[in-house]
Formats: structure tokens, C-alpha cells, sequence
């Protein structure tokens, strides 16, 4: 475990950046950064989408973290999922005493108007932050046009969402503010939250970090699992009328018997039902305690850190006479008993011997774990694995 010097996240001002997918957030974030953002992420689809960023530069003799967050609208994951890890990532901060300085909230001004996604994940944010905290946040308007006909539409609507939308958040101390696409303006942006984070003597605590950790709420009875439920009870009857209708669009293909038509409404009936499935499981985990999400996010981070020094090993064993090996974790469904496995692998990529390299005790996972391997000091992979495995462990 690298000392935590290293991610001085403790000592840092934490801005919290969030947004519909596309709304311009890794973009943002990688103006200012001091490495490449969200490259090794996006190679496995369960990886942790939520962390911290350092910037190049400190402000006001202070590092300053950006933590980007995936939208509440991912193709991949459900919304639940979403909340899962950024409500981990959020209440874990605070459990570490790491205090947030500010957070961001972007907007794709070029958008003609509000999407429902757009929409959800407003109420979301709104939702997790907590009114209390409006004043630390500030509404970025981003992706303006070049051509002056198109900015003077997107003036409009910018004044639209201040009297709509945006109308509570300013009325709570929310600055609105334009991000010009480059890093004057993206670093002006920070700066602003920065300085009003450090001049206030009471710590931002967020909604959801009080709500699912002090006061030891489950996730659907905090106020961003409550909206979140409506959703999903709304997309549960979505897909209850969409299979009804199915259903009868089924029996009119066998009765004429169109066989192709009745073959691909049957596809669509279970890409239908699987929705539905997953809906229920969302509700289902609504009904989780904060220590129920770590256990899950823990083993995620994990997973996500074996994926990282698996993607480095594979990039050393393009060197000659080279072998690698992965590590995953995979825990019994009778037993519970979680294994640690390394999988070694010839140059020609095949496995060629498994071997059972740890065994954890039955039961959630254990605070003080930290990954199989540690890859070499000083890499990029070496910083992002110490880094997750800081925010895996958490102190509960
Ligand atoms: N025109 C324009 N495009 C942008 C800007 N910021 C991001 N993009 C593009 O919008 C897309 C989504 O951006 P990204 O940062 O991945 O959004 P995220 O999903 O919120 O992280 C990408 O194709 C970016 O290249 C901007 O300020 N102006
Ligand atoms: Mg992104």
C-alpha cells in the first residue's frame, strides 16, 4: 500500500463533478488534470467509474482533486448501480474525513431542450447534494456554439433553466457559470468553488453522506433512492404494458402464421423481460445499508485493480520470453468463501495453469484486504491501484 501521501486526499479541496453522460465531464476534468482521464476505465464495463483526478496545478497552496462520476443514464448499468458507487465513494470520503470543497453540475447547453435524462439526473444531484449545500455548487453550462445565431438560441435557454430548472439551486446560493471548452475557463471554474469552500467554516456534508452514513438510512430511504424508486416503478410499467402488448402482437403472428415476425417478438419479449428482472433487482438493493454497498463496491474496486494489472501485464508480455498472470476474485455462491485466482498466461494468451493463491474468510469482505500484487512503484497503474485500494478500505 503506497502511503497516502502520495493521493493527498485528505489535505486536498475535493470538487465533485457530475452530469449526464456526454455533458462534458471527463472532458472537463482532463483541461486540468495531471494524467490522462478515464482511458484504462473504459476497457471493462464494471470497472469503478467514480474517482478522483489531481490537477497539474495546486490553488491557493492547496492540491485540488476533480472526481468524475458516470451519469445517471449509462447504457451498461442501471441508475441503481450508478447510485450504488458514487454513494459509496461519497460517504467512504466522509467516513475519511475528507472534506469536499464544491460540486460541479454540467449542462450541454447545445441540447434544444431538456431530455428526461437531463431531467433525472438534475433531480438526482439535487437529491444527493442537499439544499444545504446549493452554495457550493455551480451549474456549468457547456458545448456552446461558434455561430453567433446558435448562441443567442442557447442564450434563451440558458435563461430558461435559471427561471425553471436551476431557479431553487440559484436561490440557494448556486452560481451559474459557462465553461468556454478550454482550460482558463475550466480552471476559473474550480478556483471560484475552491475559494468559497475554504472560506466557509462549517464542512459541506452532502445529503446522501449524512443520510446513508450518520444516520444509517438504507439507500431507498434516502432522498436520491426515493426518486430513484419512482423511476424504476415507472420503467416496471413500462415494461409490464410493453409486454402485454407484445403478447398480443405474438398471437396475431401465430395465427397468420408469420413465423419471422413471431421469432423476433419473441427476442424482444426477453430482452423485455430481462429489463424487468433488472428493475426488480434494483428495488431489491434499495433496501441495502451502507454496509451492504461496500461490501459490493469493495469487491468491485477489487476486481477493477486486478483489471488494471492485468492490462499492464499484458502490455509487458509483448516483450520476449515474458508470462503474465491475472488476478480476479471469485467468491463461492454456496460458501461464500472468496478466492483469490491467478490465471498465468504463455505469451500466446492462453492459460496455461490456474492456481488458488488466497482464501478470505466467509462473510463481507474484510476492511484491512488490499489487492494480490503490487505493480511496479511510481507507474500510472501503480498510483490508480494504490489509490483504489485507499478508497476500498474503509474504516467501518
Ligand atoms: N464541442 C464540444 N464538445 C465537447 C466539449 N466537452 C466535451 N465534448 C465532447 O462531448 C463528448 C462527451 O464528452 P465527455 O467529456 O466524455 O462527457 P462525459 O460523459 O460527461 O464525461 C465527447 O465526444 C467530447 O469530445 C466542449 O466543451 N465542446
Ligand atoms: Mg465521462
Amino acid at each position: 500500500m503506497e502511503s497516502l501521501d502520495e493521493f493527498p486526499l485528505k489535505d486536498s479541496a475535493v470538487v465533485v463533478v457530475m452530469g449526464p453522460t456526454g455533458s462534458g465531464k471527463s472532458s472537463f476534468i482532463s483541461l486540468l488534470a495531471d494524467e490522462p482521464v478515464g482511458t484504462s476505465q473504459s476497457l471493462h464495463s464494471h470497472t469503478v467509474g467514480t474517482r478522483p483526478y489531481k490537477l497539474k496545478d495546486q490553488i491557493g497552496g492547496k492540491n485540488v482533486l476533480l472526481v468524475d462520476t458516470p451519469g445517471f443514464d449509462d447504457t451498461a448499468r442501471s441508475d441503481a448501480e450508478i447510485l450504488k458507487e458514487i454513494a459509496f465513494f461519497l460517504v467512504t470520503l466522509h467516513d475519511k474525513h475528507v472534506r469536499l470543497a464544491g460540486l460541479i453540475y454540467m449542462h450541454r447547453i447545445c441540447d434544444p431542450r431538456m431530455s428526461g435524462s437531463a431531467i433525472k439526473n438534475l433531480r438526482l444531484f439535487k437529491s444527493l447534494c442537499g439544499e444545504q449545500n446549493y452554495n457550493h455548487v455551480a451549474l456549468v453550462s457547456t458545448m456552446w456554439s461558434e455561430s453567433s445565431d446558435e448562441k443567442t438560441l442557447q442564450k434563451q435557454r440558458l435563461e430558461e433553466l435559471r427561471s425553471t430548472f436551476w431557479k431553487d439551486m440559484i436561490q440557494g446560493g448556486s452560481s451559474v457559470k459557462k465553461h468556454r471548452g478550454d482550460e482558463v475557463s475550466a480552471l476559473d471554474i474550480v478556483r471560484g468553488l475552491v475559494a468559497k469552500g475554504s472560506s466557509t467554516r462549517r464542512p459541506i456534508s452532502l445529503a446522501i453522506q449524512l443520510e446513508l452514513g450518520a444516520e444509517g438510512k438504507t439507500l431507498g430511504d434516502t432522498a436520491a433512492g426515493r426518486l430513484l424508486l419512482q423511476e424504476i416503478l415507472g420503467d416496471k410499467e413500462r415494461t409490464a404494458r410493453e409486454l402485454a402488448e407484445l403478447q398480443l402482437g405474438l398471437e396475431q403472428a401465430e395465427q397468420s402464421e408469420d413465423h419471422d415476425a413471431a421469432t423476433s417478438i419473441r427476442r424482444e419479449q426477453e430482452v423485455i423481460s430481462a429489463r424487468r428482472a433488472a428493475r426488480t433487482h434494483d428495488i431489491e438493493s434499495l433496501g441495502n445499508h451502507f454496509s451492504q454497498i461496500a461490501d459490493e463496491q469493495r469487491r468491485r474496486y477489487h476486481q477493477t485493480v486486478a483489471d488494471l494489472q492485468h492490462d499492464e501485464e499484458s502490455s509487458d508480455e509483448r516483450r520476449p520470453g515474458s508470462s503474465s498472470s491475472r488476478h480476479s476474485i471469485q467468491k463461492s455462491p454456496k460458501t461464500g468463501k472468496r478466492t483469490y485466482i491467478t490465471t498465468v498466461r504463455s505469451r500466446s494468451k492462453r492459460p496455461v495453469h490456474k492456481s488458488q493463491h488466497r482464501t478470505a474468510d466467509s462473510g463481507p469482505t474484510r476492511a484491512n484486504e488490499s489487492p494480490p500484487q503490487t505493480p511496479k512503484r511510481g507507474s500510472a497503474v501503480s498510483k490508480e491501484v494504490a489509490l483504489l485500494t485507499w478508497i476500498a478500505k474503509s474504516y467501518r
